[in-house]
Parts: structure tokens; sequence; C-alpha cells
């Protein structure tokens, strides 16, 4: 975004939180501040936190290669000629991590060459900035590029709030959403709530800014931030880098929140500088006192955020979080003792350092300062050790600063500049499929089946000079901090604390950025996607709601426990089918524990009685005889990615409504998007009225109605019936996406 249109933000702030504090009657937070900086209407937009709906003009929209190919299927839908917000694609997700950087980057340009060619034409013909792959993961070149204090931008993947470290408002959200923006209309979301949190000591030895996240993924739980934006400030804020203030604020993905944000402080004017941006920086500068909280908040937080939490820096412990959720906490120092009480297996079968969350300069010097003092010890790294730079400036940057050098020297690979093993694209051949193993990464997710497609797969996540010390012990009982390993000689050898520098002294090297810009004329560009494509499908028009009830449907699935986007629509070799929706609804419900069985991915035919089919055969064969389905889930279902697949699949094969204790939010937003009813039960207890021969009533549709309860009833097999209550999130305009079908039908 060029400094002019920072500069026009800025200066509209003044006057915009003005209005924003008489009509409050109160000081404002940051996120406040960006929020009513960014309404699309000050005046007559209701403002009551947890209540609202807020709508919105966002500076920015993000896609990367896998979700942005529905993003863009959908914005096409919307026949505009060009973007009307500054929008980027970045091809990131779809480069699987094998042999090495190069030869996987091959592989993955000829692999992917249809989607590739759709996502450049169509950012050539609508205005879009196009990343290249290798260029780097959607969020750093984001942070690198795009990213400024103040700024609201939304992107089509959950770690969108990266930008908070450079103080952004900055909100991952389905396609839908971003195709949308980029066709002009205003954004809406929730009104959230505010957890502040204040950071007094510094950070210092092993602890890091992972820690600080990690921490607070244990406190708050995996759906402690649903519908809030996290605010960090006060007195340690200013001992953490921009880029690790980015690092914190990608994980509060992992806590469910909107977003996450840091006040403006010197740390991000220095990265704002140092990535090429001093205008920017001084313009930030000038426009300090609008890009923090008032003072008044800092003097009294508990009074203007809804939750407060405070940490002190300077007693935080390095943590680790897992296996299989990022809210299985604890200090790594307690960690030997549960893995022995777990029975988990202590020898770890790969390290992994980078991706988007942790993959800064700073990040890697730490990580190459542990390993240079274990080269000089003699010691050789006990597992594989895999490095995914953030971006292709990092890339450069370690590879002249000696740090690449460092990390092949250990027996390190370095990958390349993509999501690779984080998002399942990693060709692992060390252990057989199924095999319970143990792996420790700089990630941000852990859910089961995520990093290799196996479920058996424990993955525990830490900051990256973590995960190197341990590679060198090959032992999750090794706590690097307290502990020693031994040395070539038997000796014991111990490690000291990790060093880095915030920022490469002489500056960031230049590779081939890969950026390319959209044609200056459009029209002639043609958007390209084969006839005969089994990657790229163009999207059909959902039908409209018919005006009846729905009444007596089966039940296609109850799940039990965690119900991950990650379980609905699994990624890894299925990211192949991203842009071709019948193709990917083959996986629908793949992960997705049976609560009727236990088991995970298969289920009953509800009519045939036939046992032992996956959901989308049955679900398939249900809609082959004309029959609707519903969902029944569990607690915070649709926690982790933004991809709409996990509302699209469900909807293109006949779902209606998916009730649940909990959603998280993104997915809500995607079911309603494209049609499909999501209900929670108004007592959290009626998930266990669920049996697998009932049918399922949901009436009174024609009068559904903002707030207004919906009836649900139970027919069971006896002939009895149950009537439910439960609620639903719908506004007024999401119910007309409802009747239409989709929010898209509702546009046209
Ligand atoms: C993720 O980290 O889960 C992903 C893969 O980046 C997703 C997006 C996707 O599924 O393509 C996300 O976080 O939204
Ligand atoms: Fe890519 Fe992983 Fe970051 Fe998602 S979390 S954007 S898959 S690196």
């Amino acid at each position: 975004m060029a400094a002019d249109q920072i500069k026009r933000l800025y200066e509209s702030m003044p006057a915009r939180l003005d209005r924003a504090r008489k009509r409050f009657g109160r000081a404002l937070t940051l996120a406040e501040k960006i929020l009513v900086s960014h309404a699309d209407n000050f005046d007559t937009q209701e403002w009551s936190r947890g209540k609202a709906q807020l709508r919105l003009r966002v500076d920015r929209v993000a896609l990367q290669d896998a979700t942005g190919q529905m993003a863009l299927l959908q914005f096409m839908q919307a026949g505009k000629k060009q973007v009307a917000v500054p929008s980027t694609v970045h091809c990131d997700h779809l480069i699987r991590a094998q042999s090495g950087a190069r030869e996987d980057m091959e592989r993955a340009i000829s692999e992917n060459r249809e989607v590739y060619n759709f996502l450049h034409s169509a950012s050539k013909k609508y205005g879009i900035g196009f990343w290249k792959p290798g260029a780097g993961i959607i969020h750093q070149v984001v942070l690198e590029n795009y990213a400024f204090p103040g700024g609201l931008m939304i992107g089509a993947d959950s770690h969108t709030p990266n930008a908070g470290g450079l103080g952004m408002a900055a909100i991952g959200v389905g396609g839908a959403d971003c195709g949308e923006a980029m066709a002009g209309l205003a954004w809406e979301v929730l009104d959230p709530k505010l957890i502040g949190i204040r950071l007094t000591g510094k950070l210092s030895g092993w602890s890091s800014a992972k820690d600080i996240i990690t921490y607070l993924c244990g406190l708050l739980t995996v759906k402690g931030g649903t519908n809030k934006i996290i605010e960090y400030f006060g007195p340690g804020a200013e001992s953490i880098s921009a880029t690790g203030k980015g690092t914190i604020c990608n994980m509060g993905a992992e806590l469910g929140a909107t977003t996450s944000l840091f006040h403006f402080d010197d740390r991000m004017a220095a990265y704002l500088r140092a990535t090429d941006r001093a205008d920017q920086a001084v313009l930030a500068e000038r426009s300090r006192e609008h890009l923090v909280a008032d003072p008044e908040v800092l003097a009294d937080p508990k009074k203007h955020y809804d939750e407060v939490v405070e940490i002190n820096l300077s007693e935080l412990e390095p943590h680790i979080v897992g296996p299989h959720s990022p809210d299985r906490a604890r200090p790594v120092s307690r960690l030997a003792a549960e893995v022995k009480k777990e029975g988990w297996p202590p020898a770890i079968k790969a390290a992994l350092i980078g991706s988007c969350t942790n993959s800064s300069y700073e990040d890697m010097q730490r990580a190459a300062h542990i390993a240079t003092q274990a080269l000089k010890a003699g010691l050789k790294a006990k597992t594989p050790f895999l490095v995914t730079p953030g971006s292709e400036r990092i890339y450069q940057t370690i590879k002249r600063d000696g740090i690449m050098s460092t990390f092949e020297q250990i027996g390190g690979t370095v990958l390349a500049n993509a999501c690779g093993p984080c998002i399942g694209q990693w060709k692992r051949s060390d252990v057989a499929t199924n095999e319970v193993n143990t792996i420790v990464s700089s990630f941000n997710r852990n859910f089961p089946g995520r990093n290799d497609g196996s479920a058996a797969t424990m993955s525990f996540l830490t900051s990256p000079e973590i995960v190197t010390a341990m590679a060198f012990a090959g032992s999750l009982e090794f706590d690097p901090v307290n502990g020693t390993i031994p040395g070539p000689d038997g000796r014991p050898f111990r490690f000291t604390a990790p060093e880095g520098e915030e920022l490469p002294a002489r500056g960031f090297a230049k590779g081939e950025e890969g950026f390319e810009a959209p044609a200056a004329d459009g029209d002639r560009v043609e958007v390209q996607i084969p006839a005969d494509s089994e990657r790229l499908q163009l999207l059909q028009p959902f039908p409209r709601w018919d005006g009846r009830d729905f009444i007596e449907l089966p039940i296609l699935v109850k799940t039990k426990g965690k119900t991950t986007t990650d379980h609905i629509s699994p990624a890894g070799t299925w990211l192949r089918y991203r842009g071709h929706l019948d193709k990917i609804s083959d996986n629908m419900f793949l992960g997705a524990v049976n609560a009727f069985t236990g088991e995970a991915g298969k289920g009953a035919n509800p009519i045939t009685g036939e046992t032992g089919k996956t959901f989308t055969q049955v679900a398939r064969d249900l809609r082959a005889r004309g029959t609707s389905w519903v969902v029944i889930g569990d607690e915070n279902y649709g926690e982790g990615s933004s991809r709409e697949h996990a509302a699209m699949s469900p909807r293109y094969l006949g779902a209606k409504v998916v009730i649940v204790k909990s959603f998280a939010r993104i997915h809500e937003t995607n079911l309603k998007k494209q049609g499909v009813l999501p209900l929670t039960f108004a007592d959290p207890k009626d998930y266990d009225r669920f049996e697998q021969t009932d049918r399922v009533s949901v009436t009174g549709l024609a009068l559904l109605a903002p707030g207004k309860p919906v009836d649900v009833t139970l027919h069971k097999a006896d002939g009895t019936t149950v009537t439910l209550k439960c609620l639903h999130p719908l506004t007024e305009e999401q119910i007309g996406w409802f009747k239409a079908g989709s929010a898209l039908n509702a546009l046209k």
C-alpha cells in the first residue's frame, strides 16, 4: 500500500476518533481506533461489543493459492472488472516439501501449472498483485511489504493476524468475504470484545515471543479468543521485536481470536525502515498517539477491556504445546515428567523450524546460535532438521549471513519458502503411516494429521531455538534450559541461552522477489481455466431456499470432540482439489470422529443402514435420493483454518443445518455465507439426545428472525418426539443469505 493511502488514513483519524470518544463517552483502545476509523458509516453504525454487526471498509485483501482459488471464483461471479481494494495473491500452500528447495520448487511449478496459470491470469486481469511460487509465505510477505500500523485488512487465511506485529488489525476470513470486499462491498464482522494483555518485565535468555503465545494458549484455550480482539501493551511490549510481535499475533488464531495486535512502537518503526518503508515509519511516528491506546486506557485497562491478563515476561519460562492441540501447554521444564506419565514416544523423529509463524531473521539467528554451539562442541543433530524460510528476502539474507550454511552443517535441509510440512505438504519416508511418532516444530498448529497426513504423529510446538536444541538431544525429555546432553567426549554438554539480532546489521539481502504487477489493461487478459480440468471448476450457484421447513432429515454425521476444519476438509494431498468443489468434496469429514461409532471419517447410511462408508459416499447417495441431511457437532466446531471448503462441501452434498455446542468464528461465517443454517443448542446437554436413527426437523423457518430461537424436533425410532430450542446467530441481512441460498446469490 502506497504511503499516500496511509497518509490519508492517518489524516482522517483525529476527527473520527474524537467523534467516537464523544459518542462512547470514554477513551479508546487501539482496536477501537482502527475499527472506528474504518467504519463504513460511523454515525449510522451501532457499536456494542459482542452484539453489533460492524460494517467496515478494509484497506487491503490478501489471498493465498489454496483458499484464494475459491475466493477468486466467487469474486468472478460478481461480474466486476477490477478489484475495488488493493489485493494480492501469494503462491505458498501448494509447494510440497520433499527433497529441498530447488527440486521441490521445480516439481511444484510443473504439478500445479494449471492452478498457478489460473491465479496468475485472474490476478493480471482484475488488478491483483501476484506473488509467484517461491516468493514466500503470505503472512511473511505481507509483513515485509504491506502491513502498517493502524490499518485494517482481511485475508483468506486464518493466520492473517500476523500483521498485528506491525499494529495492523488483520483478520482471517473465508474466501467469500474476500471476494465481496474485492467487489467493493463493506465487510462485516461481529463487534469484538476486547482482551487486554499487559506485558511487564523483559524477555531474556531462552524466553522468546513464542512462549508468550504458547503460554496464553494454555491459559485461554482454543476458544478463549472467539469473537475477541487481543490487544497487547505495557512496558514489556518494547522488549519484543516487530517480528516477535508478529509471531504472537499470528498464533492468536489458535485462540480463535478475531485478531491480535500491538500498539505502535519504535521496534515497529525500525522494522518498517529495514523493509524499505522509511516514509511509512515517519508517517506512523507523526501519528503515534492515534496508533496506540489512549493514556486513560493504559492507566486503567480493566475499565476499557472486557478481560485483562498480566504477564511478567521476566518470569516467563519457555513453553511447549502438544500433542494434537495448541492449548495443551506446559513449561518445557515440565515436559519430561509428562512424557513419562503419558507414555508418549520420547524419540523425536523430525525437528522443523520456520513457517509463517517463526521465520524472522531473529528466529533464524537464535536457532543458528544454538546450532553453532553444538557444532563447536562436536555434536551432530540426532534428528532430521528441516528449515522453512518465510520469504525469499529471509532466504537470501540467511544465505548471505552464513546462517544457512550453519543449518546445512548440522545436516539440515532448507526447504522452499512455502508452507510445506506445516500444511501436510510433506512427503515423509522415515516413518510408516499410522506409526506413532513424535515431531517438534516452531509452527502454530498441531491437529492430528496436520503435518504428514498421519493422525498417529504427535506434534509439539515451541520456539525455533528450543526445537533446534532438542534436535541435538533427539528426545522430548531434554530440557535445553536446565539439562545437559552427552558431548562427543562423554562429558555433559550444556547450551547457553540463544542470542540473535533483531534485524540484519547489513540490511536485508535482495533476491528475485517474485512479484508481478497486474496488467495495465485487464480487459484483454483471459482467465485461464482449462475445460477438462480436474483441479478447477467454475462454480454453479447453490439453489435458493424453497420456503419449506426442514422435515425429518437424517443425521449424516454427529462428530465427537475436536472437529477442526482439518477434520472436516483435510489439507495435505487434498490441496490439489481446492479449486474443484466436486472433487474436493470427496474428503468431507474424513478426519471427523463419528460419535456413534468412535471411528473417524466413516458412518452408516441412514436410509439403507449400510455401514463402513465414507461420509461423502453416504452423502452422495442421499443426494441422489433427493434427501438433505444435518450435522451435529461438539464444542468450537470448525476451529482452525479459514478454508470455506469445510462449509461448501457439506452445502454442495446436501447439508441444510449444522447444530453444535459452539462454533469457531470464521467457520460460522462461512456456513452463513454458503447458505447453511448454523444453530447452537440452547442447552449444550441436548447434544447427547441425538441418536443415529433420529430424524431431525427444523420448523418455523419462514418466521426466522434475529435473536429468535428455532424449534428443532427429534423424531425417535420408537415414534416419540422431543422438541428442543436452538439458537441462531443470523442478522436480518444474513437471513437473506440463507433464503437466497448463499450470500453470493443474495448479492446478485
Ligand atoms: C492453515 O494454517 O490451516 C492454512 C492452511 O493456512 C489455512 C488455510 C487453508 O486451509 O488453505 C488457514 O489457516 O486458514
Ligand atoms: Fe502456511 Fe502453516 Fe502459515 Fe498456514 S500456518 S499460512 S499452512 S505456514
